[in-house]
């Protein structure tokens, strides 16, 4: 009872309902999705997750105080429409954990010193290194299973390969409000179109005064990066999120996507998953402008050059030998 449409069964047609029977053997994390038409099916999120808890004691599976599931997805929504673009390939532009996008994706409330599981299974398109502040992991288990002791290392970052589940477990033994993130720049953000030229430091109020002439609602973006558009209110059209949002304790968070935070707090009562709000951090544990000035930065000294001042540096150029391949 394998699924795949045309060699181990008939296809499901439209309106029919196939049965599947089978014992759970396995303890473990699994990912379940169509095996027809999949590039349709999957494009529109049909897909889910699939957790096996072993009956007794597992000489490998550890008892743990908070179990979090992320299911990996992609969409590719044009803004204002509603319908996922089935052909794309690669360019998605709605990078989601469980079908939802910073800030839409809670954050994992934990108390001080619990044993912490985080599940992440990947049904997009491409790899998603899934990085956590604050603390050190283990990858536990994948989806063949939990992995031998002796076999775990310690990680901050874990790169999950498409179909691929990677289970991770920590003591989250600091407080804090800990970012947790896909850590490929552009799947922090929402919709947006990439073939964009960079106009970092281009001064075009010039042009921008021309074009407002015949286009008076014409904005110039991204001079200077693109966190402006996390504090930009712009009209948008019906059905789409900013590219980055979401407001933290100091302002803006710019950020999308597959992003959220790990709350760590001292008094959130076992078994409690709410929201215990932003963490105030104690006097001396927050980084802070510097008010003075900023002292000369050390330089290795460097030997005088006959044709320089010290400190200058030599390039010397050799010429080609003749030979090819260096
Ligand atoms: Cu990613």
């Amino acid at each position: 009872m394998d699924g795949v449409g045309g060699l181990t069964q008939p296809q499901i047609k439209p309106g029919k309902t196939f049965v599947y029977e089978f014992i759970a053997r396995r303890p473990g994390t699994f990912m379940y999705h169509p095996h027809a038409d999949e590039m349709t099916q999957m494009a529109m999120g049909m897909m889910g997750f699939w957790v096996t808890h072993p009956k007794g004691k597992h000489p490998l599976i550890g008892t743990v105080d908070r179990d979090f599931c992320f299911l990996l997805n992609a969409y590719d929504i044009d803004p204002g429409s509603a319908t996922p673009s089935v052909n794309t390939m690669l360019d998605f532009n709605l990078w989601t954990w469980n079908s939802r996008a910073f800030p839409g994706i809670d954050s994992l409330n934990v108390r001080l010193n619990d044993k912490v599981r985080i599940r992440i299974g990947n049904l997009t398109m491409t790899n998603h290194p899934i990085h956590l502040h604050g603390v050190e992991f283990e990858v536990t288990g994948t989806d063949g299973g939990p992995v031998p002791k002796a076999a775990r290392w310690p990680e901050v970052t874990t790169d999950i390969a498409v179909g691929q589940m990677r289970q991770i477990e920590f003591l989250a033994d600091e407080e804090g409000d800990w970012a947790f993130h896909c850590h490929k720049s552009h799947h922090t953000m929402n919709a947006m179109g990439h073939a964009v030229p960079t106009m970092i430091g281009v001064d075009h109020s010039g042009l921008a005064r021309k074009i407002t002439r015949v286009v008076p609602d014409y904005m110039v973006m991204g001079e200077r990066g693109m966190a402006d558009m996390a504090e930009m209110e712009m009209p948008l059209p019906d059905n789409t999120l900013p590219m980055m949002t979401g407001q933290g304790p100091f302002g803006p968070i710019e950020m999308g996507g597959m992003f959220t935070t790990m709350k760590v707090r001292r008094g959130q009562k076992p078994g409690d998953y709410s929201d215990p709000g932003w963490y105030r951090q104690p006097v001396g544990t927050q980084a802070h402008e510097d008010g003075g000035e900023v002292d000369e930065p050390v330089r290795a000294p460097q030997a005088a050059s006959p044709r320089g001042r010290p400190g200058d540096i030599e390039v010397s150029v050799r010429k080609p030998t003749g030979h090819s391949g260096h």
